[in-house]
C-alpha cells in the first residue's frame, strides 16, 4: 500500500461515521491540524468534537472518551498505539495521521503517516490536509492553514523553504488565493510585525556580524543604505512594508555584509508564505508568525482560542491570542536571561541546564533553542524543569542547529534511547527533541546522552572517510 491509498482508506473511514472525536496535540501543527479536520468533517455533515493533549501518556489518554464516536488521533498517536490498545480501543474506532515515528502495535489501527514513505518534510496539518481533500475535492481553501503547520513544525527551515508535498500544498493555496508565495524572500522571523533593525538583530541564521545580537548596530547599517526607514507616522517599517527596490537594496547589502566576514549567503534567502487577507502589521500575515500565534494558544493551554483563530475569528479569539502573545515573549524572555545569567555546565558534546520549577515545562525548549545562538554554538542544548504535576518526573528539552545536524546529530534518536534506559519516554526531531525522565536518573541521563552525541557524531566522519 502506498501513501495516497493510506489517506484514501482513512477519509473513507472517516465519512462511514456520524460523530468523530479528534485528539490532537496542543502546538501549531496540532491545532492547525485539527482546525482542517474538523472543518472538512463538519463539511460533510460529520459531528466533530475535539480534545487538545500535550501528549498521549497514561494520565492524558483518560481525556479521550469511551463512548461509541470514531477517535482520530492528529500530529499524534502512531508512537503510542501500545498504550491506545491497552486503554482498550479497537481497531475499528481509532484513526491516526501523524508524521512521528510509528510504534510497532499487535492491533493494526488505520493510519495516514507521511514517514514511513520517505515524506520527512511534511507535518500532521499537511497530512491532515490531503485527507481533508480526499474528503471533498473543494476543500483546497484549507491549505492556508497546513502551509501554518508545515512551517511551524520547521519543515522549512533546513531547505529555506516547504519541499516536496507540503511545497505542493503551498502551491495550492497560492492558486487558491489565499497564499501568497514570495520565492527569494528574507530569511528572518518577524517580517510581518518587527521593524526591521530588530527583526534582523534577532535572526542568527544565518549569523551576520555586527548585525545579529546588536539592534543598533542593525539600525546604523541600515541608515547607511540612505533609504526610508519610517513611514508618515514615523512608524519603524516592517520588511513586508519596504519597496520591492529597497528590498534588493537591502539585501545585496547583507549579503555584502555577510561576504566581506567570510560568511555564506546560501541561508540568507528563502520562500516565505504571505497571507495577503489578513490584516498589515499583525502576526497573522505570514505563516512563521501565524504559527507562534498558535503555539502561544497551545502553551499557555488555550489551544481552543487558537482553532477559533484558524476558523476566521479575529475578534474576541485573536484579542485573547494576542495578550498570549505577548505574555509568552515575556515569560521566555525572562527564561532566556536566567539560562544567560546562570550559565550552563560544559560536557564534551553537550550543554546543560536545570531551572528547577521557574517556568513552565512548555516553554522551556523554546527558551533553550533561543539561547543556542548566545552560547557555544558547536554543541546542542538540553534543558531540565520540574513537572509541577509531578515533581518525581523531569521534563527535558533538546534543541540542535542546522550545522550540529550536519555533523550527525540526531536528537530524537538520542531523547528516546537515553530516555528509554532510565525509564522514561522520549521523541521529537532531529532538530528538537524531548522527554521525560524519573527525577533521580537525571545525572546519568545526561551523560548518557553526552555520550550518545558523541557517537553520533564520530559515526558521521567515519561514513565519510
Ligand atoms: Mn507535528
Amino acid at each position: 500500500m502506498g501513501f495516497k491509498e493510506d489517506i484514501r482508506e482513512i477519509a473513507c473511514e472517516l465519512r462511514a461515521h456520524e460523530s468523530v472525536t479528534i485528539i490532537s496535540h496542543i502546538d501549531a501543527d496540532g491545532i492547525s491540524g485539527e482546525a482542517i479536520l474538523s472543518q472538512a468533517l463538519s463539511r460533510a455533515g460529520i459531528r466533530v468534537t475535539s480534545v487538545f493533549v500535550r501528549q498521549i501518556e497514561p494520565l492524558t489518554i483518560r481525556q479521550v472518551p469511551k463512548d461509541d464516536t470514531f477517535k482520530l488521533f492528529c500530529d499524534l498517536g502512531a508512537g503510542q498505539q501500545n498504550l491506545i490498545a491497552e486503554t482498550g480501543f479497537g481497531n475499528d474506532e481509532v484513526g491516526i495521521i501523524d508524521h512521528h515515528v510509528s510504534q510497532p502495535c499487535e492491533i493494526e489501527y488505520l493510519q495516514a503517516n507521511c514517514l514511513p514513505y520517505g515524506h520527512t518534510k511534511l507535518s500532521a496539518a499537511g497530512v491532515a490536509y490531503l485527507v481533508a481533500k480526499e474528503i471533498d475535492s473543494g476543500n483546497t481553501d484549507l491549505a492556508s492553514l497546513a502551509v501554518i503547520g508545515n512551517v511551524g513544525d520547521m519543515m522549512a527551515r533546513e531547505d529555506c523553504g516547504l519541499t516536496g508535498i507540503a511545497k505542493e500544498i503551498a502551491y495550492e493555496g497560492a492558486a487558491h488565493g489565499s497564499v501568497d508565495i514570495r520565492k527569494r524572500d528574507l530569511n528572518c522571523y518577524g517580517i510581518s510585525t518587527r521593524p526591521l533593525h530588530i527583526c534582523l538583530s534577532y535572526n542568527d541564521d544565518p549569523f551576520i556580524p555586527g548585525i545579529s545580537n546588536n539592534a543598533g548596530g542593525a539600525l546604523r547599517f541600515l541608515q547607511k543604505l540612505g533609504i526610508p526607514l519610517q513611514d508618515d507616522l514615523q512608524r519603524w517599517l516592517v520588511w513586508e512594508e519596504f519597496t520591492c527596490e529597497d528590498q534588493r537594496i537591502i539585501s545585496s547589502a547583507l549579503a555584502q555584509q555577510l561576504l566581506v566576514h567570510g560568511g555564506s549567503i546560501t541561508r540568507l534567502f528563502c520562500e516565505s508564505y504571505l497571507f495577503p487577507a489578513e490584516r498589515e502589521r499583525t502576526p497573522l500575515r505570514n505563516a512563521q508568525e501565524y504559527a507562534t500565534l498558535l503555539n502561544a494558544c497551545g502553551r499557555w493551554s488555550r489551544p481552543k482560542i487558537g482553532g477559533q483563530i484558524c476558523r476566521g475569528d479575529r475578534g474576541s479569539a485573536y484579542r485573547e491570542a494576542e495578550h498570549m502573545l505577548t505574555n509568552h515573549r515575556t515569560i521566555i524572555r525572562e527564561l532566556l536571561q536566567f539560562i544567560l545569567d546562570s550559565g550552563v555546565t560544559e560536557l564534551s558534546h553537550l550543554q546543560y541546564i536545570h531551572v528547577g520549577n521557574r517556568y513552565p515545562d512548555t516553554i522551556v525548549g523554546i527558551g533553550a533553542g533561543m539561547a543556542l545562538s548566545k552560547l557555544n554554538r558547536e554543541k546542542p542544548i538540553l534543558i531540565m524543569v520540574e513537572q509541577l504535576e509531578d515533581p518525581s518526573v523531569t521534563k527535558v528539552s533538546l534543541r540542535a542547529t542546522e550545522q550540529m545536524l550536519s555533523r550527525g546529530v540526531d536528537l530524537q534518536v538520542a531523547a528516546t534511547a537515553a530516555s528509554e534506559r532510565f525509564g522514561g519516554a522520549g521523541g521529537g526531531h532531529r532538530i528538537a527533541a524531548g522527554a521525560f525522565i524519573p527525577r533521580e536518573s537525571e545525572h546519568e541521563f545526561i551523560q548518557h546522552v553526552n555520550e550518545l552525541l558523541a557517537g553520533q557524531c564520530t559515526k558521521k566522519v567515519t561514513g565519510h572517510r
